[in-house]
């Protein structure tokens, strides 16, 4: 059986919420983040790299979500909600696997800038540069999601749980709201949101979820 190591108000969440879409079994170790908010020694201690998510599969231990809910969908859902390279939404999902990273590089990029007393707001190149970026990401995500339903193909994949996160816990490290002004977005976070899988994940290990007593 899988372990997951989830630490609290972590993008660990969207492992909880693959296996419960894929009905697996699944055993949560939870790790509360320290008074400064970072992952624990303990949880650092479990993978060279320590950060959330990081599973157990027997021998093998994984970082990076992205890798992880690829292993997982690939080795124990027959690669139902992936999608393989014969299928014409391959690219699509490819690219949308890749967002989460993409994203939080250019929100890091920007919070990093601003605690070092950077104004976001002044002119320069890497003023210009973090903008663009951010810009460029929100419209590409609004004009395919006017375009499908779902990120990584015409069906719910794996795309989709990898992209949740950036768009609804992240608001609170400063990411834009997705309000009226991003409406396909909006209305895609709604989409999700209603996911019997979704809601049941969010309620073991979401950004309101509490460790199980004992
Ligand atoms: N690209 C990585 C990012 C992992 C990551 O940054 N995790 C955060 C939690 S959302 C973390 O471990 N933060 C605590 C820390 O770095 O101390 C992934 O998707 O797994």
């Amino acid at each position: 059986m899988i372990t997951i190591h989830h630490l609290g108000v972590s993008q660990s969440d969207r492992v909880v919420w693959l296996m419960e879409e894929l009905e697996l079994p699944y055993e949560l170790k939870w790790y509360n983040r320290g008074e400064d908010f970072l992952a624990p020694q303990a949880f650092r201690d479990l993978h060279p790299v320590g950060t959330a998510p990081i599973i157990d599969d027997g021998d093998v231990r994984m970082a990076e979500s992205t890798a992880i809910v690829e292993y997982i969908s690939q080795k124990y859902g027959g690669g139902c909600l992936s999608v393989g390279p014969e299928d014409p939404d391959y690219p699509h999902y490819l690219y949308w696997m890749q967002f989460n990273n993409n994203f939080q590089s250019a929100l890091f990029m920007k919070m990093a800038y601003q605690a070092g007393g950077g104004d976001a707001a002044a002119e320069g190149p890497v003023t210009t540069v973090m903008q663009r970026r951010e810009n460029s990401l929100y419209n590409y995500l609004e004009q395919r999601l006017g375009e499908s339903d779902y990120l990584g193909a015409g069906r719910f994949t794996c795309a989709d749980i990898m992209t949740m996160f950036n768009l609804t816990s992240l608001e609170m490290l400063g990411a834009r709201p997705i309000d009226d002004s991003l409406p396909n977005t909006a209305a895609y976070v709604e989409r999700i949101s209603g996911r019997a899988a979704y809601q049941k994940a969010m309620s073991i290990a979401g950004p309101a979820a509490t460790p199980p007593a004992g």
